[in-house]
């Protein structure tokens, strides 16, 4: 079997600014059956919710424990393959990062913290993103399971991977921000790139996506959407209708701007709306959704009114559309809503659905009084978004649609003849190189 893919991506990032227009693609690799029946991969990095950002920190790698023990508890681990990914290596996080970055990240400790001054400026750790205790291995992990995903799907052994501990899309090339060191989103998406013509990028975390948004602004091979709470004061304070992208990626970064309180049925028909013209339109090849959970009614950081059934809407939605599907955390600051939100999706995706009682787990007194998987929603917030500006909204991302004009060619190159030294060199596990040799339809060594 002849197989095409595109040249490996290297720190000097060739994704980040399409330079020249791409002649006619050769030809299009499709590296999945269309999923009725899904293949779907688990990434869960052993001990990720051991960290602890500080007492008066919202952000808690805690719930990334409780939603791992609920999924269990629900016996999803039967419906899905399992994995423990390694620790993502320092030249992976330089695929995207600055190295210098990577090197602080690497030293620094609390106590070293401490007498910075400059560094902490320079790198924006502080508040938001404090140094906490072995920080750098956490952010190894989170970004071990989105590479590990990644390459599952560009394996063609996954139609679908989840990673629920990734989605820290506020991350910048030198810098920290928003509770969020490395962007393994970008990363992830890099390594999509490799083999994957375009990519689409969805997040629906209450907060703009504009980490990602940054990193692929000038290019047409990836489209950023982000639905998000926009004013003056919320952070990261961007994300408005008219920022759209430059030069190649102009009109390739949508955004729609909400208010507080929106409610389930004018954010799914929103969703829809925008998402069902964006697939049709751009045709990508694979699909990277952040699910950020602080979208949710009662969050502790955000103020919409979605339910978790209105928010697993809209995984179920893009799962619809049966393409190679990356499906990431990001944000969401009540424990047990992040853990029911996410356990829900994880069945939502694997096909499996669960009960509402919430089945027996190590954090079960999380889920009082009622210890259901929908408790009903309390609390709303004034929905300050009226049907005019949802409307708006809609006209306006269809009409910068329209520019798309179809999607962009993407060169194919033959494959390097060497394949099993190169993935090799890309520091895999054997069972990813293998795996991947096998999805090539490539003779596996010993
Ligand atoms: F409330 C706090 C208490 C302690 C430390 C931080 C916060 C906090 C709440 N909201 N910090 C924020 C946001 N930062 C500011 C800063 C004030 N400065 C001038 C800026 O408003 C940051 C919110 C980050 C949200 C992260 C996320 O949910 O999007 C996420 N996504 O993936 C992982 C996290
Ligand atoms: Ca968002």
């Amino acid at each position: 079997m002849t197989r095409i893919l595109d040249p490996p991506t290297f720190s000097d990032s060739p994704f980040f600014f399409d330079r020249r227009q791409l002649a006619q693609p050769q030809r299009e690799v499709h590296h999945v059956q269309p999923h009725s029946n899904p293949v779907v991969a688990y990434y869960h990095p052993k001990g990720v919710g051991n960290y602890h950002y500080g007492e008066r920190h919202p952000m808690r790698p805690q719930r990334l424990e409780l939603t791992n023990q609920l999924v269990l508890g629900y016996g999803l681990d039967k419906a899905m393959t399992m994995h423990n990914p390694r620790r993502a290596t320092d030249e992976e996080l330089a695929n995207f990062h600055d190295s210098d970055y990577i090197a602080f990240l690497k030293r620094v400790t609390p106590k070293s913290a401490q007498s910075l001054t400059e560094e902490e400026q320079k790198y924006n750790v502080g508040d938001d993103c404090p140094v906490f205790f072995d920080v750098f291995a956490f952010c190894q992990q989170y970004t071990g399971a989105s590479l590990a995903a990644a390459r599952k799907l560009t394996s063609g052994s996954a139609d679908i991977a989840i990673n629920w501990s990734g989605g820290l899309h506020h991350a910048k090339k030198g810098e920290a921000s928003g509770f969020c060191y490395v962007n393994d989103i970008v990363l992830a998406i890099l390594e999509l790139l490799r083999y994957h013509a375009r990519i689409l990028y969805i997040d629906i975390d209450i907060h703009h996506g504009d980490g990602v948004q940054e990193a692929f602004y000038s290019s047409n091979r990836v489209l950023t959407v982000s639905f998000h709470k926009y004013s003056a004061d919320f952070f990261p304070g961007t994300g408005n209708l008219s920022e759209i992208g430059s030069d190649l990626g102009k009109y390739f970064s949508l955004n729609v701007p909400l208010q507080d309180g929106i409610d389930d049925e004018s954010y799914i028909s929103l969703f829809k709306a925008v998402m069902e013209p964006t697939i049709n339109t751009f045709r990508p090849s694979s699909i990277v959704l952040q699910c950020g959970a602080d979208s949710l009614g009662c969050d502790r950081i955000g103020s919409f009114n979605l339910s978790i059934a209105a928010h697993g809407e809209c995984v179920r939605f893009i799962k619809s559309f049966n393409l190679p599907l990356l499906v990431l955390g990001g944000g969401g600051y009540r424990q047990s809503s992040v853990a029911r939100c996410w356990a829900y999706e994880t069945g939502v995706l694997a096909g499996v659905t669960l009960p509402d009682d919430v089945p027996d787990n190590q954090y079960y007194e999380f889920y009082g009084p009622d210890y259901k998987l929908h408790p009903p929603l309390t609390g709303q917030i004034q929905n300050l978004n009226s049907k005019q500006s949802l409307e708006n909204i809609r006209v306006v991302i269809r009409e910068k649609l329209r520019y798309l004009n179809g999607a962009p060619s993407v060169q194919m190159q033959e494959i390097p003849p060497d394949l099993y030294g190169f993935l090799q060199s890309e520091d895999r596990s054997t069972e990813e190189t293998k795996e991947e040799m096998g999805a090539q339809g490539l003779e596996i060594r010993d």
